[in-house]
């Protein structure tokens, strides 16, 4: 052993806080898509980090939330689950005084596992300093945390700090991956995840919600990669919104995402999307293994 260290880390809290900007921003690569609007993450994505000093595979979850379909319990499934497999939890909560029921739930699971716990408060670019000490006060009583770091995933302020407090956590040993691998996501279900984020930030209200990606086809030529993706929803009414008028909203979903799926591959890319209706997926077991969503946790949400 030459005293470099690993292990495991969870990214757990309520939707939105910036679990994956903070998952990306300490890679610094873009591998789990991020929006304003809650329930983003659906799935388990690791992200790693890799240096002198040792490796650390994050794990970055769904927002834990009320489910409200088999999805929402899925997603739920994932983020238990993932909490009981680590050697450190970082518990993510925003920048605020006011302690609120979903963080208060939280805390009361979190506090019943044996693994340290650190307590991260994201998004302190928005709050002055002293606005700080109140915001740690108000959380510091709800669990025992093993260390309490402000950061801002936003612009990376303090996130050099967390990440040696980590290694402090971790134990001694050899890395789970070679040191160039940043993450377990296959590069197709980067770019159905890409295009899903490209959808979130163009359609409102419900119906992101209610969409899923499959990249049917990516065939890799000489000067271009050629993609054939299906945006799945749940209404013939979502349908012809996500199409929009002459096709002008699927045109704007589909530069946005073949711009940056362009920086993925880095190569040129042929990107055509298809709408397809399918009523009710959310609730369909059948139709969540479909499109990738793990076998293990449909079964015991
Ligand atoms: N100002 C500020 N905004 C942030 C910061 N971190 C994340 N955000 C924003 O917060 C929103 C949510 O970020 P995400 O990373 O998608 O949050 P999440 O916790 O992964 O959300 P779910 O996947 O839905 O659970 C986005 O609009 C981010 O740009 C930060 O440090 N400062
Ligand atoms: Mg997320």
């Amino acid at each position: 052993m030459d005293g470099r260290k690993s292990g495991f880390v969870a990214v757990i809290g309520r939707p939105n806080v910036g679990k994956s900007t903070l998952s990306n921003r300490i890679i610094g690569q873009k591998i789990a898509i991020t929006s304003s609007k809650p329930q983003t993450t659906r799935n388990r994505i690791q992200t790693v980090f890799t240096d002198k000093r040792g490796q650390i595979v994050f794990l970055d979850t769904p927002g834990i939330h009320k489910a409200k379909n088999r999805l929402g319990e899925y997603m739920m499934s994932v983020a238990r689950r993932t909490v009981s497999e680590v050697d450190l939890i970082l518990w993510l909560v925003e920048a605020d005084e006011n302690v609120g029921k979903g963080d208060r739930e939280i805390a009361e699971r979190l506090c019943k596992e044996k693994t340290p716990i650190f307590l991260v408060i994201n998004k302190i670019d928005m709050k002055k300093r002293d606005e700080l000490l109140a915001i740690i006060d108000a959380y510091r009583g709800l669990c025992d945390f093993a260390e309490v770091v402000p950061v801002s995933a936003k612009n990376g302020d303090n996130v050099d700090v967390l990440i040696e407090q980590i290694f402090r956590y971790l134990p001694e040993g050899v890395p789970f991956y070679d040191e160039d691998t940043v993450t377990d996501q296959p590069v197709r279900q980067i770019v159905a995840e890409l295009i899903r984020e490209k959808a979130l930030k163009c359609l409102n209200d419900e119906i992101p919600h209610g969409v899923a990606v499959s990249v049917e086809q990516m065939k890799y030529e000489e000067r271009i990669v050629n993609i054939d993706a299906v945006i799945v929803c749940e209404k013939e009414s979502h349908k012809r919104i996500i199409i929009g008028k002459g096709g002008a909203m699927i045109k704007k979903i589909g530069s946005a995402a073949r711009y940056e799926i362009e920086e993925l591959v880095e190569s040129k890319v042929n990107l055509k999307l298809w709408v397809k209706v399918r009523k009710d997926w959310r609730d369909s077991d059948i139709q969540l293994k479909n499109f990738g969503y793990d076998r293990k946790d449909l079964t015991d949400g």
